[in-house]
């Protein structure tokens, strides 16, 4: 679908209380990794071993957020957003993860939430989108049962000083990605490739959550609280026995692992067999701390999962639509994702709190052109509308990204924003996608 064809495409057909919003995270676009106070992260010291960043890049600079974050409050302004979803670096407002409290790191935040007041927009924040301080790695970091009391040290910290501002306060961002990608394959921050630490660390930042959400309610917090996770439908690449059952496994690695702990109190049976001794070590009553009500379930969106236990598929190789991640566009796959969780759980509202893509885009004549991103979100925004015509109770939808940004292992060579980032020059250029994002928001 193109521009011209996006008539059907109403902001309308939504209700009025509909979020409409973007998403940034804090180490991907703040910069200032040393002023002010802050502590160093994981994620400093993953960049500063040569190999772990396609680019060599890190995020001592990233967009400058920190700098610029004016500016950037008043691209949401011009978007007409409703919401901005943003995550608070721990190590700047602790720089050790446990002791004293950093309060010029504080101070940002403070002055970020008065802009977006000021704007009319509002704060959807994450606590933890990553960027573990490093101090608390140096103990073992999510393998270490004390991050648990420490977590929840800091999610009470930022409830009690700016609980009262937040729309939303969700504890963790893609537990799976932080265990796996950072415990297992090792190709995410720490780096450290051990499956039985990893379903351990998923556990803590399952259990960790679970605890952070009965110390806020109990401060008698009342923004809604959650947790973000990756969903994907799982498809299988064949019919054929094995591919089907390595289908339902990954499934249950990524989806039901964390929702039929958070919602049913219970781990997967079969996958809890697949992993022989690799589980994890579970307290008695981790698994009801666990499964504490929650007013929001956030899901990230970007395409489906195609399972094979021989050669691994690739749609790229097929000649299907591909974004510059290599991943498949398929919009189909959200609709089928929000019924299915619709269907299998108990669930609560959901927000779609990213979906987007990375294109190759180029500035040419002040302009950045990107039509494939306008057609990405036109469509993923429709597949919204669909699930949501099919009964499910979805109640935001965050474009991932506002800004370029750093892309993890990828460094700055993946481009995910509606506004364009120059790295020589730190300028922001509004992408086609932005003014797209903000006539639909304006009914155009
Ligand atoms: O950039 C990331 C984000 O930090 C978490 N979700 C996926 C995005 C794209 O890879």
């Amino acid at each position: 679908m193109g521009l011209d064809d996006a008539a059907d495409l109403q902001r309308s057909s939504f209700p009025s209380t509909f979020a409409w919003g973007v998403s940034t995270a804090s180490f991907q676009i703040e910069g200032a990794a040393r002023e002010d106070g802050r502590g160093p992260s994981v994620w400093d010291t993953f960049c500063a071993t040569p190999g772990n960043i396609a680019d060599g890049s890190d995020g001592s600079v990233a967009c400058d957020h920190y700098h610029r974050y004016v500016e950037d409050l008043d691209l949401l302004t011009q978007l007409g957003v409703t919401s901005y979803r943003f995550s608070m670096a721990w190590s700047r407002v602790q720089p050790n993860g446990e002791g004293d409290w950093n309060e010029p790191g504080f101070a940002f935040y403070d002055r970020l939430l008065t802009g977006l007041a000021e704007r009319g927009i509002e704060a959807h924040l994450t606590l933890n989108h990553w960027d573990l301080p490093q101090a608390l790695q140096d103990k073992g970091g999510w393998l270490n049962p004390e991050i648990i009391q420490r977590f929840c040290d800091y999610a009470c910290e930022v409830g009690r000083r700016f609980g009262h501002r937040l729309a939303s306060l969700a504890t963790h961002n893609e537990p799976w990605v932080v265990a796996m990608l950072g415990h297992d394959s090792g190709i995410f921050a720490p780096g450290l490739k051990d499956r039985a630490v990893a379903m351990q660390v998923a556990h803590h930042l399952l259990v960790s959550h679970g605890v952070a959400l009965q110390a806020l309610r109990a401060q008698g917090l009342q923004t809604r609280l959650g947790i973000v996770l990756n969903l994907s439908p799982f498809h299988a690449a064949t019919e054929s026995l094995t591919d089907q059952h390595k289908t339902h496994l990954e499934d249950g690695m990524l989806v039901r692992w964390y929702l039929d702990a958070l919602l049913r109190g219970h781990y997967p049976e079969d996958v809890w067999q697949h992993l022989g001794d690799d589980v994890p070590k579970v307290n008695p009553g981790d698994l009801t701390t666990i499964q504490q009500p929650l007013d929001f379930l956030g899901v990230n969106y970007y395409t489906r999962s195609v399972v094979s236990a021989g050669a691994p598929w690739s749609a790229k190789d097929l000649g299907l639509p591909v974004t510059d991640m290599e991943w498949e566009i398929y919009p189909q796959g959200l609709t089928e994702l929000l019924v299915r969780l619709d269907r299998d759980y108990d669930m609560p509202p959901i927000f779609i709190t990213e979906n987007g893509a990375a294109f190759k885009d180029k500035v040419e004549n002040g302009q950045v052109n990107d039509l494939e991103r306008v057609a990405y979100l036109q469509s993923h925004i429709k597949a919204v509308a669909a699930a949501r015509q099919a009964g499910v109770n979805v109640q935001a939808y965050f474009v991932w990204s506002l800004l370029d940004n750093f892309e993890w292992a990828s460094g700055y060579a993946k481009r995910f924003g509606i506004v364009h980032i120059d790295y020589q020059t730190l300028k922001r250029t509004p992408k086609q996608s932005a003014l797209w994002y903000g006539q639909f928001l304006r009914g155009r």
